[in-house]
């Protein structure tokens, strides 16, 4: 009939790993809200209702159109009757009453403030706020003794919470490309997490390093950080040597040589290019110094770019750097193509990708590797498309890993 309203009705496959999540998302409305509410949970040590909604904000975020109403949502998998009446709410409203609530709240926001800071987790700042501790204020007049991490979170704390852009990232990129190349030649440097999904802003930069030749990344973390510390680069560095063995997953396997992962967490201190910002405001002309760089704007030449950030900034106003949160991890080239995956996220994508391989393949999928189950052997791939192969899945390239 001519005066029917035509609804799409959509059809999603019910693991995130089946389904195409690029970052045009066209319910941003709805997945804001479900998002919220998936943060709030995490951050209240609820995770099973957090990982709830991550997946009905995530099965929100792969349809091609925005949802207009509740009748298109039928058949849809993930959507729980919370998320459902959450979604029914903005529809109708606008709004969601409950998110809104939420959002004003008192626990929220000391929640959001204090894990704020960098190397405070949930349970922390939940013990935090029982002791009345809910803004910064407090919690530096508290007497309470900050760990390292905590300690520089707190010094860096704007600049942490402030978006890092792509510019950034590649900036980040050509420091630590530079320090692995005079490390040790041959190495590669592979940007991923967010970035790698296609990403304009991120909370952080990720980095994987690894060598072609097995072997030839013992010791490269404790060298590339050595070095990065020694020109001023690092603000915070925590290494930790990863304890994983292939044998934990299965006792019954021999022990192999796969105990070498290493992650460094850590805070750079990104000299700021101010001609550069400025030129991206459409402000001022282009400087001297800015054409001698080139045209990129990023910072390229090492000497140049450590001179200027141990510069004494003094005011703070025109403090020339900033305070990036950077990750690196090596792995061996056997392990690389698993750690790709790993790394590159999202952070659902990953869950789901692992509850799959669990679940529908009777398989075990890691950062390090893929066990399956039934064969008892360790299935061996050296790019992420076998991997998803493996796993019976169809290729998802990682611009539509968003979920
Ligand atoms: P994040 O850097 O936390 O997230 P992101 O890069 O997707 O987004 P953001 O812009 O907020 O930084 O994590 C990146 C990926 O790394 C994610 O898929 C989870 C994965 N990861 C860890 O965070 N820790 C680990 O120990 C492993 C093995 C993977
Ligand atoms: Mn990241
Ligand atoms: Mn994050
Ligand atoms: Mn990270």
């Amino acid at each position: 009939q001519a005066d029917e309203v035509e609804v799409a009705v959509f059809s999603v496959p019910s693991y995130a790993c089946q389904r195409r999540t690029s970052l045009d998302n066209r319910n941003t409305v709805l997945t804001d809200a479900l998002s919220l509410l998936a943060e709030n949970a995490e951050l209240s040590d609820q995770d099973g209702r957090g990982v709830a909604f991550r997946r009905a904000a995530a099965v929100m975020k792969s349809l091609p159109e925005p949802v207009t109403s509740m009748t298109q949502l039928r058949g849809l998998p993930c959507l729980g009757e919370h998320s459902l009446r959450v979604i029914r709410d903005v529809l109708e409203n606008g709004a969601s009453r409950e998110v809104e609530s939420m959002k004003q709240s008192k626990q929220y926001k000391a929640l959001k403030v204090l894990t704020g800071v960098f190397g405070v987790g949930a349970k922390t700042a939940a013990r935090w706020i029982r002791e009345g501790i809910h803004t910064l204020h407090q919690l530096r007049n508290s007497g309470h003794t900050l760990n390292r991490a905590q300690q520089a979170g707190l010094e860096h704390y704007d600049d942490l919470n402030q978006q890092v852009s792509k510019a950034e990232a590649e900036a980040i990129q050509q420091i630590v490309e530079e320090v692995v190349a005079s490390v040790l030649p041959g190495a590669k440097v592979t940007l991923t997490g967010g970035f790698r999904r296609g990403k304009l802003m991120g909370h952080d930069v990720d980095f994987l390093i690894t060598h072609p030749e097995e072997g030839k990344e013992v010791g490269l973390m404790s060298k590339v950080v050595s070095w990065l510390e020694s020109q001023g680069f690092l603000l915070y560095q925590k290494t930790t040597r990863n304890s994983y063995l292939v044998s934990d997953d299965s006792p019954a396997l021999p022990p192999s040589n796969m105990d070498r992962f290493e992650r460094c967490l850590s805070i750079f201190k990104l000299a700021q290019d101010q001609p550069h910002r400025a030129k991206q405001l459409g402000a001022l002309p282009l400087d001297t110094a800015e054409h001698r760089r080139g045209d990129s704007g990023l910072q390229t030449d090492q000497d140049s770019c450590s001179q200027r950030i141990q510069t004494p900034g003094g005011q703070e106003d025109t403090k020339p750097w900033r305070a990036v949160r950077v990750d690196l991890v090596v792995s061996p080239i056997s392990q690389f193509a698993f750690a790709v995956l790993g790394w590159t996220g999202s952070k659902l994508f990953e869950r789901e990708l692992r509850r799959w391989a669990g679940q529908e393949k009777a398989m075990s999928l890691s950062s390090h590797a893929l066990y399956d189950n039934k064969k008892r052997k360790y299935l061996q791939a050296s790019s992420e498309e076998e991997i998803f192969a493996h796993l019976d899945l169809e290729f998802i390239p990682p611009s539509e890993r968003n979920a």
